[in-house]
Parts: C-alpha cells; structure tokens; sequence
C-alpha cells in the first residue's frame, strides 16, 4: 500500500472510530470515497476495521508525555501495578462456562489504591501462550493515548503517570490498537484504581430529627468500613462466546456485579443459620448456593448498625446503572473529590462512570442494593447487605461456641467477600475477616487460601454446621 492510500485509511479509521466509540459528527460525505458505509453501524463495521489491520491513533500529544525514569526518582511515591492479559474459561450463572478475558485471572482485575499525587507504574505482561494481545488504559492518567499501545504475546510493555485527580477510575483493556476492545472489556478486562484524596476523606454528616421538631446532625468519623461494586454486563452467545451483535442491539445476556450475577446472595449456611434447613432458600434466587461452588459460592456483605460505610462504585459496562438501596437512603454521593448529593435515593451512573457513595444503616436488617431496572434486576444486578443481627443469631452462635462474643455483624463469623472488598486506605476500616470469593481462576483462588490471609468458607462451613446441628 503506498503512502498516500495508507494515509487516506488512518483518517477513514479515525473516523470510523469516533463514529462508532463515540456516536458520529462525521458524514458519509466528509469520508466519501472510502470503503466503509457509515450507514452500517453493526457489526460489519469492526470486521472492517479488522481487515484494515487496526486502527493507528492519530491523535495529537494532547497531554504531556510521562517518562518512568524521572517519575520514579520524583520523590513521589511509587506504585507499581502489574497486570497480566490471560483469556481464560470462567463459570456463568446456570452451571455453564464462558469465554472471558481476565486481568490477572480475576473480573474484574486487582484494584489499585493510591493517594492523590502517587505514581503509578502500570506494567502489562502478556504471556506467551495468551491467544491474543492486549492493552491498558487507565482513565485515571492523564497522558496519550498513544501510551495504552497493544501488547503482544510474550512481551511486557509499561507506562507511569501520576494520579492527580482523587476518586474511582476505571481501567480496561484497549483491545489489539482498539480491534476488539469491545469484546475485550465485556468479557472481563476491566478493573478500577482507587486514588485517595490527598487530604483525606471528609466526616460524614447524616440529619436526625429530634422528634421534637428540630434538626440534629450527627456526624461520623471520616474512617469507614469498605466495599467495592462493579458493574457490568455479558453479550454471550449459547456457546459462551462474545456476541457483537447482541452488544450493538444493547440485548445484554447477563448484567454482573464484580463479574457475576447474584454473586452477593444467600447461600446454604444462611438457609441453615436462619432457617435451620440448607435447603430451604431464605432468597428468590440463590444460583450459587452450594459448596462445591468454592470461591463462586455467593457470599453476603456484613455490616454494622450505625457505622460508616464507603462504597466505591463503577459503572463498567454499556448500560446506564440506576444505583439505589433498598430500604437506604444514600447518605452522601461524592465523584471526583465533590459532593454530588446529599440523602438521596438513587444516583445514576452513565457508561465508565464511577462514585463513591457513603451511608450509615440504621436499622439491622437485610438490604438489597441493586441497579434499579427491572431487567438488570432480575438478570443479576441484586447485592445483599445485612447489617447488624437482624436474624437474632448472636445468642446461637455464642451458645455453640462458634463465637466467643455477641458480635455487631456476621462479618466476624464468616468474613467479608474478598472481591467485594478494596484495598485498605487511609480511611479504611480493617475487616473483621476476608473469605475468599469472585470470579477468580482455581489458581488465584489457591494463592489465596496459601496466603492465610483469607477464610475458605467451602472447608469451614462444613465444620460449623456441623457444630450448629449437633
Ligand atoms: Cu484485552
């Protein structure tokens, strides 16, 4: 292909790309004379792009280059954040298997946690049996895009940046030069990093009425008990492989929290522990209730009564999510490092959006945080928080001697999910326990158990039920 042509296919390729990434100014005429019809926006359009051999980013350095070496020797801290690009085969809701694309053999991938002003060294390895290549993006960087550049087979390739702006951003796979970003980000190369505010975070403050008609304000300490949701959705076909089609129609399979549905739902030891019966489900739908699941069995997220509570939530995927608690109130919605909201029932994040949402649950109970469209509902988007002892189990489990104490939540008899929760912070409040779940790899899940940092509730479980029924 001689120069000019060559050159006439970068600009129809960028076009093409902001047509079809971000919905299009560009005309039919403004690229009259090339091949694509931008009238096709389907399918046809990738394979086209595909058999251009990818897309070359054009773009000016619009953003200050970064150089590792003099970032590193900055003084800043350093984080340094390896990834590896593995396409594995991973469970789906039904006792079937997909074919998902993995960073570090986790959906989503490791969360990295920084404070505002760090470096980030983000390294990406892609082994040498790995099928396809890969890239990162980490949309809390600010450089060229030219940076995220395709990583092949067998190579290793590193960019560093520093995190200026505080809050939660996401980060994904760039595809092959964009080819199949697409595909690559909805089959599970996505993750987020979580970058502190230099300063810290700020108290909560909640309004009480007094009940004798003036407003109190109570507030809480600016240290909290976190989680981490990430939402997405699946395009599968009944294979188990990526559907482009379905993704253009916006016909989502599947919408997952933290790469599963249902993932955060009563299981078999909460059937027993509530209704003394394993198999008489305490929820509408328990798709991961057994212990032969191991780390995919579905977990609860423990919480107290009256304590501070941080969520930092993404929206990874191609649907908007509609973010509300049932039976909560969002007590203070934060993007960036500003106050978006105050007591308010849900807060909608768009496509790569994320928030960090804090509350105090005031009543013990079960509570449903969910993505408030019935079809997300109802195709995996339901989180179960139970805070305090609203089954009253305390007396039961001191009883037994499964606890020593009465305790202010479950957590500290079966744990935290470990997907579910991030790295600590400045401002984090350290778990009681960890147990071991998400939509790992049998390997990860093993370095885990290996670490002892971790509960595999698969092999305790038994061991308590076996002292709750005897
Ligand atoms: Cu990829």
């Amino acid at each position: 292909m001689n120069k000019r042509v060559s050159m006439l296919f970068t600009i129809a390729a960028v076009a093409v790309m902001g047509a079809t990434l971000f919905g299009s100014t560009y005309t039919q005429t403004q690229i009259s004379g090339q091949s694509i019809d931008m009238t096709q926006m389907d399918v046809d359009v990738l394979d086209k792009i595909r058999h251009m051999g990818g897309l070359q980013l054009v773009m000016p350095e619009a953003f200050a280059e970064t150089d590792c070496g003099v970032l590193e020797s900055s003084g800043r801290t350093v984080h340094d954040f390896q990834l590896t690009g593995e396409s594995v085969e991973l469970p789906i809701m039904g006792g079937k298997t997909y074919n998902a694309m993995t960073f570090s053999g986790t959906v989503p991938g490791p969360t990295l946690r920084v404070t505002q002003g760090d470096v980030v060294k983000m390294t990406l390895t892609i082994p040498d049996d790995e099928v396809t290549g890969h890239g990162n993006d980490m949309h809390a960087s600010q450089i060229s895009a030219s940076a995220f550049e395709s990583v092949n087979p067998g190579e290793t390739s590193q960019y560093c940046y520093i995190a200026e702006a505080a809050g939660i951003f996401k980060y994904h796979c760039s595809g092959v030069k964009l080819i199949g970003m697409d595909q690559h980000v909805l089959s599970g190369m996505y993750g987020i990093a979580i970058v502190d505010p230099a300063n810290g975070y700020k108290k909560l403050m909640v309004e009480k009425t007094s009940g004798s008609g003036e407003l109190d304000r109570k507030f809480y300490d600016a240290d909290a008990l976190e989680f981490q949701l990430q939402y997405n959705q699946l395009y599968l076909t009944p294979e188990g492989n990526y559907d482009a089609g379905a993704m253009f129609k916006h016909h989502n399979t599947a919408t997952v929290v933290n790469g599963m549905q249902f993932g955060y739902v009563p299981n078999m030891a909460h059937n027993l522990l509530v209704n003394g019966d394993v198999n008489k489900n305490i929820f509408v739908a328990q798709p991961w209730n057994g212990l032969e699941h191991k780390q995919y069995q579905s977990q609860l997220l423990f919480v107290e009564n009256d304590q501070h509570v941080r969520l930092f939530i993404e929206n990874q995927g191609n649907e908007p999510v509609f973010f509300h608690i049932v039976g909560e109130i969002l007590d203070r919605v934060v993007q960036g490092n500003r106050v978006q909201s105050a007591a308010t029932e849900t807060w909608l994040l768009g496509g790569s959006q994320g928030m960090i949402v804090d509350l105090v649950f005031d009543e013990p109970g079960a509570y449903a945080a969910v993505n408030h469209d019935y079809a997300a509902i109802y195709t995996g988007a339901a989180t179960v928080f139970v805070a305090g002892d609203p089954f009253g189990l305390n007396p039961v489990l001191v009883e037994k001697g499964v606890i020593p104490a009465p305790v202010p939540s479950y957590a500290y008899a079966l744990g935290n999910p470990s997907d579910a929760v991030p790295p600590m912070g400045m401002n984090s409040i350290a778990h009681p326990a960890l147990n071991i779940h998400g939509l790992y790899t049998d390997e990860v899940a093993s370095e885990m158990q290996a670490s002892g940092d971790y509960v595999a509730l698969w092999e305790v479980i038994p061991v308590v039920a076996e002292i709750l029924t005897s």
